[in-house]
């Protein structure tokens, strides 16, 4: 039972989700030996538990949020036809109407978009500037030749940093770099918003406006991660002065609009289970992207999806920027953030859009980053509660695809990622107070050798044992 009997009278009004519970899906508490057990088969990757073993599932808020009646009623008017789905007429309709773009080349999902773009625009030998790697993203783009190279701001890689936008460019290393390589050599910038890796941290509209005018003023394109551009948005609302009374979706079309184009997962902001799609402005692109994707994804009209979930994905658009459900989606996490905060847990700050990131290299300072401080945090988590999260550091960085080397990131992050619409201010109780207890307890946690590594994306499949 919840003690609500003992807390003090309000001094100010509270604010709710903007939603009411109509399906309820039961969730299961287990044992600790059970966890134990479960993390030993799992090999201590969380991504290797079944679901069924786990109590509140912080892994990611990808493809796990909560759809509303309004796109399950879509799902019944999927129209599977092979070719020419009217659910596809509507998810262009969708994706001109918020972002902006002119074209759209639908995607299973992200990465299917980022494999589509990076075949298109770059050659080998290419490097790409960007405001922090995502795994995927960066995955795909050495795989067509190229290198990226990360030039946001310093503050990005600094957990107590409270700059409020973390996710900006530093327009000077993205200047030096441009002289260094000459901007054919630079078929776009990769520009995250918001930023995953830093800690679902946004750019400001200012800095994208800057960033802008250098890249026009080189011939360089920008193509946008608009996986969590709403949560972008909302930040910018909140924290970019003259930004305060303009609406959400309408931030979202300016940010779009100094771009050329996007790749997005829309199984993030989108509110949908599964689905991306590539957008561009350019005809040419649009042309090569259209018929590359009919080799590895789909048909120009499904890309890999069912004709329901396109009709989801539309309607997941529309509802992901309006105001009111990014303020209780954002608040969400805020609420977790400030509880860890208030309890003197280390998280990155500001708090981030889509999760609550904890420093684990300031929290387990007696684990050196090569047994994977954030990978064992996760596995200990999940042993206290069954509260799943996901590695952010050194695993997920993975190896310089130069030397095979291991980079060690400044980062060294477990990543509590909150789902949409899913959990309640209690889930989230619950989860703060396994993490402040297991923060009580932190010098018991031991390291880890990786046992087994996969060439792609480690972080995945990786298995660990503790070490001795
Ligand atoms: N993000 C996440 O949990 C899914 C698993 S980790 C690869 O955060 C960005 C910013 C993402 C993202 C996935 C993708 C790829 C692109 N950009 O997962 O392929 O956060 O739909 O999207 C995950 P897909």
């Amino acid at each position: 039972m919840r003690d609500t009997l003992r807390r003090p009278p309000p001094t100010r009004r509270s604010w709710a989700e903007p939603f009411r519970i109509k399906m309820v899906e039961p969730v299961r508490t287990t044992t600790r030996e059970q966890r134990e057990r479960a993390i030993r088969e799992a090999g201590y990757n969380t991504f290797l538990l079944r679901s069924e073993d786990v109590y509140i599932d912080l892994l990611t808020d990808s493809g796990t949020s909560a759809m509303s009646d309004w796109q399950w009623a879509g799902m019944m008017l999927g129209d599977e036809a092979y070719a020419g789905s009217k659910n596809f007429y509507h998810l262009e309709e969708a994706v001109r109407k918020y972002y902006g773009y002119r074209y759209v080349v639908p995607a299973h999902q992200g990465r299917g978009a980022e494999h589509i773009l990076s075949r298109v625009l770059i050659k080998p030998g290419d490097v790409i500037p960007g405001n922090m790697y995502f795994t995927t993203t960066r995955l795909h783009q050495e795989l067509a030749g190229g290198t990226f190279v990360d030039v946001i701001i310093d503050e990005a890689h600094d957990p107590a940093s409270e700059h409020p936008f973390k996710g900006n460019v530093d327009l000077d290393k993205l200047e030096r770099l441009i002289r260094e390589h000459g901007a054919a050599r630079i078929p776009y910038l990769s520009i995250a918003a918001t930023v995953n890796m830093a800690g679902g941290q946004p750019i400001s509209l200012a800095n994208l406006r800057e960033v802008r005018r250098l890249a026009e003023h080189h011939g360089i394109r920008i193509i946008l991660d608009a996986t969590r551009i709403a949560e972008n948005a909302y930040f910018i609302q909140q924290r970019e002065p003259g930004q305060e009374n303009r609406p959400v979706a309408e931030i979202v079309r300016e940010l779009c609009s100094l771009s050329d184009g996007a790749t997005v997962s829309a199984k993030k902001d989108a509110l949908a289970n599964i689905g991306g799609f590539l957008a561009v402005n350019d005809e040419q692109v649009y042309d090569e992207a259209r018929n590359l994707v009919v080799v590895y994804e789909g048909l120009h009209t499904y890309g890999g999806m069912a004709g329901r979930d396109m009709e989801a994905v539309a309607r997941g658009i529309a509802e992901s920027m309006e105001d009111e459900h990014i303020r209780a989606r954002v608040g969400q996490v805020e609420y977790l953030g400030n509880l860890l905060a208030d309890w003197g847990v280390p998280i990155v700050k500001p708090i981030g859009g889509h999760g609550v990131f904890l420093d684990a290299r300031a929290m387990l300072p007696h684990i050196p980053q090569t047994q994977y401080p954030a990978q064992a945090l996760t596995a200990a988590l999940y042993l206290d509660s069954g509260v799943r999260a996901m590695e952010r550091g050194a695993v997920s960085a993975g190896r310089r695809k130069e030397t095979g080397e291991e980079y060690l990131p400044k980062l060294e992050l477990v990543r509590l990622a909150i789902p949409r619409r899913v959990y309640t201010q209690a889930h989230m109780d619950v989860v703060a107070e396994s993490v402040y207890f297991v923060h009580q307890e932190r010098e018991k946690i031991r390291g880890l050798r990786m046992t087994y590594e996969p060439r792609y994306l480690r972080f995945f499949q990786a298995r660990f044992e503790p070490v001795e």
